[in-house]
């Protein structure tokens, strides 16, 4: 393995897609023969961060532990790939100050609220309109977009880009910038 390390950090609403370029991201990775791990926040709440709730302390404890965790997978080479959703700006910012500069690599997958609710894969927008589920993000609870990102990823009410072609976009960056 002669790989450098990074972390492709993935923000964005619930149901932006997150998971979905996550997913087509470590299909591309795999099929260049680079080794990735994906830390999914859904998926994490079910073990590592089971006792956190989306309180906004918990939120960033939430983002803080993930963050110490791509590293450790940056540390061994990996190319790590995190998604969640991580709507506080000051989070994100503590998550890149722990690995080196340039290997903390933040995407914006900015969907308007009107697409991720007009998906609602889970039905949980429709929940949070309802007063079913109180602080949910874009809702009744913040979303902080990035300033500074390497990578912002566009999607217009009916023109999103297929899940390959976000993947493409990344890995187009990840060449330039020497990971590959
Ligand atoms: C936001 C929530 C909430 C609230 C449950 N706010 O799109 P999903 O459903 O499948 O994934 C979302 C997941 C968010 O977990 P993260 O760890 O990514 O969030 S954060 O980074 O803010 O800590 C969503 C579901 O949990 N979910 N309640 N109130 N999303």
């Amino acid at each position: 393995l002669n790989q450098k390390g990074c972390v492709v950090w993935i923000t964005g609403l619930s149901g932006s897609g997150k998971s979905t370029l996550a997913c087509a991201l470590r299909r591309e990775l795999h099929i260049r023969g680079h080794l990735t791990y994906v830390l999914d926040g859904d998926n994490l709440r079910h073990g590592l961060n089971r006792d956190l709730s989306f309180k906004a302390e918990d939120r960033a404890e939430n983002i803080r532990r993930v963050g110490e965790v791509a590293k450790l997978f940056a540390d061994a080479g990996l190319i790590c790939i995190a998604s969640l959703i991580s709507p506080y700006r000051s989070d994100r910012i503590a998550c890149r100050s722990l690995l080196p500069k340039s290997s903390f690599i933040e995407v914006f997958l900015n969907a308007p609220l009107e697409v991720c609710e007009a998906r609602d894969p889970k039905g949980l927008y429709k929940l949070a309109r309802a007063g079913k589920i109180k602080g949910f993000t874009g809702i009744d609870d913040p979303y902080e977009p990035p300033s500074d990102c390497e990578i912002v990823i566009q999607c217009k009410v009916g023109d999103c880009p297929s899940p390959k072609s976000m993947a493409d976009q990344v890995v187009s960056y990840l060449e330039t910038n020497g990971f590959l």
